[in-house]
Order: C-alpha cells, then structure tokens, then sequence
C-alpha cells in the first residue's frame, strides 16, 4: 500500500467523521494527518517493515500510527470499513467536491442515488439536481462550476510550463504606473513541481486599473470571476489564474496567507490560537482586545510570532515551524550559489550548438566550469560517442581550454548503465575523464530487485562519479520505474557517489522528496540541467527550486564547490 492510498483512507475518515457531525478536533486531526502523509518523504509502508516508529512524522499520533499500521500490514482497517458501512455508498466522493457539505451530500445520495462525481455532473445537465434544492438552477449550476475548477485543477500543469506564463503576465503588470508589488504565492511560490492553479498578490494605488489590465491580457481565454480587487481567469493551455490585490500595509499577511501549503498555515493558526491570537489574511488580531495587526512583509510577520523567516519552499507542513522557533531553518542554496553545470550535450552528440557557444554563455552566466557529456554510442542513441570520438573530442576541449582563459571546460560522458549495470564504454577511457556521469536509458520495466541492482552495480563501478536521473520519469508522460532509492542512497552515501538533480523540468529527478532523503543519507547531490542548447543552461533555477524544497544548503551541492575544490572530490572518486 503506498503512501498516496493511505492519504485517501484518512481524508474519507475525516469526511465521514464530519458527515456524523463529530468533534471538530477529532475530525482536524484526521485532515491533518492525511495531509502530513502526503508529503512524507519515505514510503510508511517501508517504515513498518523496518520497525521505524510512525509518530516521528510530524502530525501523526498515537492513534493515527496505530490505524496506519494496521492498515499497511492488513490492507484494510477495521475503523475505516465499519464508518464507511454506516452512509451510503460514494458519498466521500461527493464530499471532495467544495461547497457540498453533509446535508447536500446526504440528499443527492438518498434522493438522486448518486455515487461518483461523473454520476453527478450527469444528473445536474439532466436538470435532476436543480428540482431537488430550494435554490434549484443556481445551486446546480455553482455545483456544475466547482467540479469543472476540480477536474482543471486535477490536470497538474508542470512548473516549467506555468512559470514562463506567470512571468509574461507579471512583466506585462509591473509596466502599470502605481504597481508596487506583484508577486506569485501559492504552490508555484514553494516551487512544486506541478501546480494546480496560480496565485497571484499586489498592491496598487489604483487596483482597479491592475485587474482591468489583467483580464484583457492577450493569452486569457475565459473570465471566470472580476470584482474591483480580485479577478479570476483561465489562459491559453488551460491554466487557471486568481489575481487578488490589497492595501500595502497588509501584503505581508496576505502573500503569507496565500502561499504556505495549506497546513502549514493551519498548523500557525493552531497554535497562535492557543496563545490568543487569530490569524488570517488581514493580519493578526489579538483576540483580548481584537485589536488587528497589519504587516507589510512577511518577514515582520514571522517574526511577530516569534519565529525566524521561513522560505517558501519549506512551507510544505514538514517541520518548518519547530525549526523556526528554534532558530534552526536552513540557509537555503541559490541559484547565485552555483559554479557551474555538469550536465551538458552538444552537436557532437543530440545537442544543438558547438562546445565552445556553451562554454562562452557559461561564462557569461558567471560559471567557473561546465561539463561536456555526452551520451555514449552503445545503445544506438542518435550520435552517440564511442570510444575514438570521446577521445577526439576530449583532444579538442584541452585545446579549448589552453587557448581560453574565463572557463574551465570538464571532460565528461553521460554514460549508459545496461540492463545488467555495466556501462556503455571501457575502463581506459572513463578514467581519462574529468566526470563521468551514469544514466539508465533502456529497459525500464526491470523489476524493482533488478532495477536496484542495477544502479547499485554502477554506483559500485569506480569509473562512476554520478547517477543521473534515477528515476526515469518524465513528469505527465513516463512513470517512474520501480527501484527502491533508500538502497540506493545508502551504497552512494558508502561510496560518497553523488546522485544528480536533473533540473530538466519534465525531469526534476531526483524530486523534492528523494533528494530530502539522499540528503539525510549524507549522499552529495549535484545539480544538472542535461541541456541540449545554449538556452537550456537558464533551466539551473529549476533544480536550485527541488534542491531548495530538499531543505538542501549550499555544502550538499557538489557545483556550488570552486573548481579546484570540485576537481579534488572527483578525482578522489576517480582514483
Ligand atoms: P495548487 O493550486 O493545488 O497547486 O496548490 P496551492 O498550494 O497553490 O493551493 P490553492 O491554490 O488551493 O491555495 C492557495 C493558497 O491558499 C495556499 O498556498 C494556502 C492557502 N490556503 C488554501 N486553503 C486554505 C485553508 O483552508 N486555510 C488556510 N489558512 N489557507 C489555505
Ligand atoms: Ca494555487
Ligand atoms: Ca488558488
């Protein structure tokens, strides 16, 4: 059973629970747990079998454990199927759709006998929902409306889609005389990998004139909702975008309140509601005096409370908060903190443009280095280098680098791990090579023993100094193959190999959540952009982003090193 099933036993306990009309904090810590689970780093059911205790996850107790145990080891859970038996039929997943609550639920499944969402979008174009309410058309239709803006937000557009669209939009709305911010919030500000929608905060002396200019922007297709500060629409590629504006004296509170997951900012309203105060998008009130508290920053916002800034990228509910009061948040890496890349293709191989245009626009982006790998000829890929042509071309990169000062140019390869581990090129010629770099490219649907093996074989080669994108996925188009990562971090962090971020945004593999854990293994990462063209070197902010929301510093990035510093671990692992 893995973690995602789990999350969907614990959010239907939390809609039956409320369906009975249960106790509020029996009911919350349900959602919450539901919610912690869903972006726990590990498999739960991996942390079972190794014993490991269940409540070290942050908004998991006692009694959850219990239930998630039970339910792993058994499949099932008794609590879960005895609550279920007590409603009709599918009437959770009527409950998922926002603004039907309890009694609507109740009615649509007893009156109607509908049990799905499909059911229900059927029913309300039939005009069989409008007849059973009071407020018969428009009810149906706002109902209509809500599962619509669930199923969009189900179709997860990729952050590497939506960021270059968010950033046209905001371009254009800066240019507007009396803009004083404009900022995303939401998930894309965490830098998720997928977004659902996008959230966007300012302040304007005349917002009026911002939404006005917003919903006439050339890529919007549809104007969902406009007031006078806020406006919803959806532009081409379907992507849904909220704009919302306020006073500059409380942008703080609301781009706050807009951009932590949601239980991040439920876990802050928690637990400032113990100390007597209540917050919300406007600011903190005082609930003694209910007096409010505006903040223009977050800043002043998190220190308010008494806690140190979180970055945004950690607000995702995974100890952020203790670790606040503690004084103890990470200082993140940046993109300004990366020397270089160690992931590149050129036209000697499938890539577009010479060794020397990648290396000029390195050096323009500020890099001390740049590694050239290409793929290997083996496995038939289009150009591929076999041995003779590496050596030609590692011939000319040392020429490169005589004749030009500014960059320094890394001989490398992306070279292809075969069904049995082993690589695509000899010995003689990886250990020549300032970096090698291993990467699966066929037979994907290895069984997770043999996939494992496999990588775990690579990384036991001593030619190897990195394994890239172990994972596979394409994000929308490839699942992830089957290998178990835990096994793998543990061999890399013996060998002190160092796994790749590839900040490919279809890619971003290692994700979020594995690099957390590569990470707490002590395994190195490195970020990679595996550019083919000189423009795919600006993809770097993309990893920086997964490395970020690892909790990742600057010293657990291989390429944040000065090149002597990085020449002097690779030969250590070349050696
Ligand atoms: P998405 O759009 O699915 O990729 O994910 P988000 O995180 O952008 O979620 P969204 O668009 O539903 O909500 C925007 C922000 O609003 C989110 O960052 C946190 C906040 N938020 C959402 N629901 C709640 C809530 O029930 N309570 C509080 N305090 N904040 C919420
Ligand atoms: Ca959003
Ligand atoms: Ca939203």
């Amino acid at each position: 059973m893995n973690n995602s099933e789990v999350v969907k036993v614990f959010q239907d306990i939390a809609d039956l629970l409320e369906l009975r009309g249960e106790n509020v904090f029996k009911i919350r810590a349900y959602q919450k747990a539901a919610r912690a689970i869903e972006h726990y780093p590990r498999e739960l059911e991996a942390m079972v079998e190794e014993g490991d205790n269940l409540r070290s996850i942050p908004g998991v107790g006692e009694a959850i454990a219990k239930k998630t145990t039970e339910l792993i080891t058994t499949g099932k859970l008794g609590y879960y199927e005895s609550l279920k038996a007590e409603f009709p039929r599918g009437i959770t997943n009527l409950l998922a759709i926002p603004g039907i609550g309890p009694n609507t639920a109740n009615k649509l499944s007893s009156e109607l006998g509908i049990s799905s969402v499909d059911e229900l979008e059927r029913a309300i174009n039939e005009g069989r929902v409008a007849k059973l309410f009071r407020l018969g058309e428009k009810t149906a239709d706002n109902i209509l409306h809500q599962i619509q803006a669930l199923r969009r937000k189900d179709q997860r557009i990729p952050i590497g889609e939506a960021l270059p669209i968010v950033e046209e939009i905001l371009t254009t709305l800066r240019s507007i005389p009396g803009v004083r911010n404009l900022t995303p919030a939401g998930s894309l500000r965490r830098f998720r990998e997928t977004v659902g929608d996008i959230d966007l905060m300012g302040t304007a002396d005349n917002p009026k004139e911002v939404i006005d200019a917003f919903v006439a922007l050339p890529l919007v297709r549809q104007v969902l909702a406009q007031g006078s500060t806020k406006a919803s629409v959806i532009v081409s590629g379907g992507l849904q975008v909220d704009l919302r504006m306020v006073e500059h004296d409380s942008f703080g509170s609301l781009l706050q309140y807009s951009t932590g997951n949601k239980q991040h900012n439920i876990s802050l309203t928690e637990k400032w509601h113990k100390q007597g105060t209540k917050l919300s998008e406007y600011g903190i009130t005082v609930i003694a005096t209910g007096k409010l508290e505006k903040f223009a920053t977050e800043e002043e916002f998190y220190h308010r409370l008494g806690l140190q800034y979180i970055p945004p990228e950690l607000r995702e509910a995974q100890g952020e908060i203790e670790k606040a009061e503690q004084g103890a948040i990470p200082k993140l890496v940046e993109l300004s903190d990366m020397k270089g890349d160690l992931h590149t293709h050129t036209e000697w191989s499938d890539g577009h443009d010479s060794i020397e245009e990648l290396a000029r626009a390195a050096q323009d982006m500020g890099y001390q280095y740049i590694a050239i790998t290409e793929h290997s000829a083996g496995r038939g890929i289009a150009h591929g280098l076999d041995v003779d042509r590496l050596r030609e071309q590692v011939a000319e990169i040392r020429a490169l680098n005589e004749r030009s000062a500014g960059i320094r140019v890394l001989t490398g390869i992306e070279v292809d791990i075969r069904a049995d581990g082993r690589l695509d090129l000899p010995h003689e010629i990886l250990s020549e090579l300032d970096i090698v770099i291993a990467a699966v490219h066929s037979a994907m649907s290895q069984s997770e023993e043999k996939m494992t093996r496999r990588i775990i074989t690579a990384i036991e080669n001593p030619d190897v100094d990195v394994i890239a994108h172990p994972t596979c996925r394409l994000i929308g188009e490839r699942e992830p193959v089957a290998i178990d990562l835990e096994a793998v971090f543990q061999v890399a962090a013996k060998y002190n190999k160092i796994m790749e971020i590839s900040a490919m945004p279809d890619r971003l593999d290692l994700k979020d959540i594995h690099a957390f854990r590569a990470r707490e293994w002590g395994v190195k990462l490195a970020i990679g952009t595996d550019a083919h063209s000189i423009a795919h070197l600006a993809l770097m902010r993309f990893g920086v982003g997964v490395a970020r929301r690892a909790w990742c510093e600057p010293q657990h990035i291989l390429n944040t090193l000065p090149l002597e510093e990085l020449l002097a671990v690779l030969d250590r692992n070349n050696h």
